[in-house]
């Protein structure tokens, strides 16, 4: 497994619709052992694939941490489709490894039902609540090109924008005086 640079914003890579998977082989299960590392080793809840700059309909998350009991619960969604979503709504503090140190209150559906292709293969369906509804919808989301900062006001969105280009300058100049 390897760890893999994730993107930050602004990046075209992060605008883009993501291309559905069509063949679930070697290399895609490659991806996504590379993605589960890179989010454990962020740390973070969830990672979608256009974040490690591949323009495919993958995400994974692990929302258990904080959850009673049990341990890790890594998970793998192929081509995630919300099916159905709650007319009641939550809101909450939503952060993003593509836009580090920027946290911002984002209301969505408090709970959605979501089918996708596992591994193997195997279409699943499930119903998640909580920082799992929250998450999952922030991953789908990334699957379409928008980011969490899209539900903001512009002035807000703006500001958050031109933090991060300069983040980007000061990590480009570190890296080019290492
Ligand atoms: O690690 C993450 N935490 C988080 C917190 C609140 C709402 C969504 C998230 S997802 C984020 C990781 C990430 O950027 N995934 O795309
Ligand atoms: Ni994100």
């Amino acid at each position: 497994m390897t760890i893999r640079p994730i993107l930050i914003h602004p990046d075209p890579r992060l605008k883009k619709v993501c291309a559905p998977v069509e063949v679930i082989d070697d290399e895609l299960r490659r991806l996504a052992d590379d993605m589960l590392e890179t989010m454990y080793d962020a740390p973070g809840v969830g990672l979608a694939a256009p974040q490690v700059g591949v323009l495919k309909r993958v995400l994974v998350m692990d929302c258990a941490k904080g959850d009673e009991g049990d341990g890790p619960r890594p998970m793998v969604l192929v081509n995630p489709e919300v099916t159905w979503a709650s007319e009641e709504t939550r809101s909450y503090e939503e952060g993003c490894l593509s836009i580090p140190e920027q946290y911002a209150e984002v209301t969505r559906p408090a709970e959605v039902r979501v089918r996708w292709l596992d591994l193997g293969g195997e279409m699943r369906e499930e119903h998640f609540s909580g920082l799992w509804a929250t998450c999952v919808q922030h991953e789908i989301d990334h699957l379409n090109g928008k980011l969490f900062i899209d539900y903001l006001k512009p002035l807000r969105r703006q500001m958050i924008t031109r933090k991060m280009m300069k983040l980007k300058r000061e990590r480009a100049r570190a890296k080019a005086e290492a």
